[in-house]
């Protein structure tokens, strides 16, 4: 009696399930991605199998919401520039003849447009909207890719009823202090640190930024401390900013210290090579500071930094430096002493693979910018 009530149930319950099941929701979805800044990544809008018989689509794919309010805006990417209309590129699924368009009139977001009359059925790509990464992204960021406004419908005009589900972008590369690249500040990353700082471990560039807590362009013991607190959720021992304008002035310091030849590899050192100051390039930059070193002793140099102020210019960190300079020499001809001395000079510092250099104000080169026969070298500072 009881096995024939079961039996009565189970009969009801796949009798209930039955009808429901061939009316199950299928779900539009966004695939989740991941990519680089500067890359363009092809966002896949997916149909699953229960999606069934699709002529025609509509819907809008935001992506204007991010993990972090200084993220900068994801782009599409148009298909001639300064047009409205987006790229996108049908799945192959959808039978030809279907027409398509993609507007990108709204900032953050694509609205695409597929109209067709044989219908396409599930599971797998209904069309790849492609986004353009900003170079300045920032790495671990995410982006919500949302599917909104969706419609679908059949050969016959019917509305094909849906669910969405939506997917996330996100950046690549190593925030700070994650130097194994797994996502998560540990011990782990301490340890790998440590034995960067000394030698037993190999790293990348990306490797080393992400560890160099106090961004001196090395990894030290330091650096070690400061990963070590942030594992272990202490207040960080270096904010970023801070880190790099006390880069900066020591690289003054330092410069303060080069008064002969032998310290022309530290001069030039601080020196992009990518270097363009007032007409002279990295190479005029060389030739002079080594004619001034072998013309000159008794060199006295200072400087006095004012203002250091930071900012991202295409994903590259760039720092903009006011000081005060004096300079003193005395001539190895005649034994004059020389001065040169300014107030307010200029000049632009830029982050290369975690150390800052001089990159100058990239005013338009001089032909004789490799003669060494300028006298001043404070022009070539600021
Ligand atoms: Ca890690
Ligand atoms: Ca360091």
């Amino acid at each position: 009696m009881r096995k024939c009530t079961l039996c009565l149930l189970l009969a009801l319950t796949c009798a209930l399930a039955l009808p429901a099941r061939s009316q199950v929701k299928g779900v539009l979805s966004v695939r989740s991605a991941g990519g680089a800044p500067g890359e363009v990544v092809g966002i896949e809008i997916l149909m699953d199998a229960n999606v069934r018989g699709v002529a025609s689509a509509q819907f809008t794919l935001d992506f204007s919401r991010a993990s972090s309010i200084k993220a900068p805006p994801l782009q599409p990417v148009l298909l001639q520039p300064g047009a409205q209309e987006a790229k996108i590129q049908l799945g192959p699924m959808v039978p030809s003849g279907t027409i398509a368009t993609a507007s990108a009139r709204s900032g953050g977001q694509v609205m695409v447009g597929i109209a067709g009359v044989t219908g396409f059925s599930g599971p797998g790509v209904m069309v790849t909207v492609p986004l353009q990464i900003p170079a300045n992204a920032i790495p671990r960021t995410s982006y919500e890719l949302q599917l909104r406004d969706v419609l679908l419908y059949d050969e016959l005009g019917n509305q094909v009823s849906v669910s969405v589900k939506n997917g996330t972008l996100t950046i690549a590369g190593l925030m700070d202090g994650d130097v194994t690249g797994d996502g998560v500040v540990d011990i782990r990353d301490a340890l790998l640190a440590l034995r960067m700082a000394v030698g037993l471990a190999l790293y990348t560039t990306d490797q080393l930024m992400a560890a160099d807590a106090n961004k001196d362009g090395r990894i030290t013991v330091i650096d070690v401390q400061a990963i070590l607190r942030l594992a272990l959720g202490l207040p960080p021992l270096f904010i970023p900013e801070e880190a790099y304008r006390k880069a900066i002035i020591d690289s003054y310091a330092r410069l303060e210290q080069a008064i002969e030849r032998k310290d022309l590899l530290t001069v030039m050192s601080m020196v992009s090579r990518d270097y363009l100051h007032n007409g002279v390039n990295r190479e005029g930059f060389q030739a002079t500071f080594a004619n001034y070193f072998d013309t000159h002793y008794d060199i006295n140099v200072s400087f006095r930094v004012t203002s250091v102020e930071f900012e991202r210019i295409e994903g590259q960190d760039v720092a903009f430096v006011t000081f005060d300079q004096y300079l003193s020499g005395r001539r190895t001809s005649d034994g004059r002493i020389e001065e040169e001395q300014s107030q307010n000079s200029k000049m632009v510092w830029i982050l290369e693979s975690g150390v800052w250099k001089m990159i100058g104000n990239q005013e338009t080169e001089r032909p004789m910018s490799r003669e060494p026969s300028e006298p001043s070298i404070t022009k070539l500072l600021g």
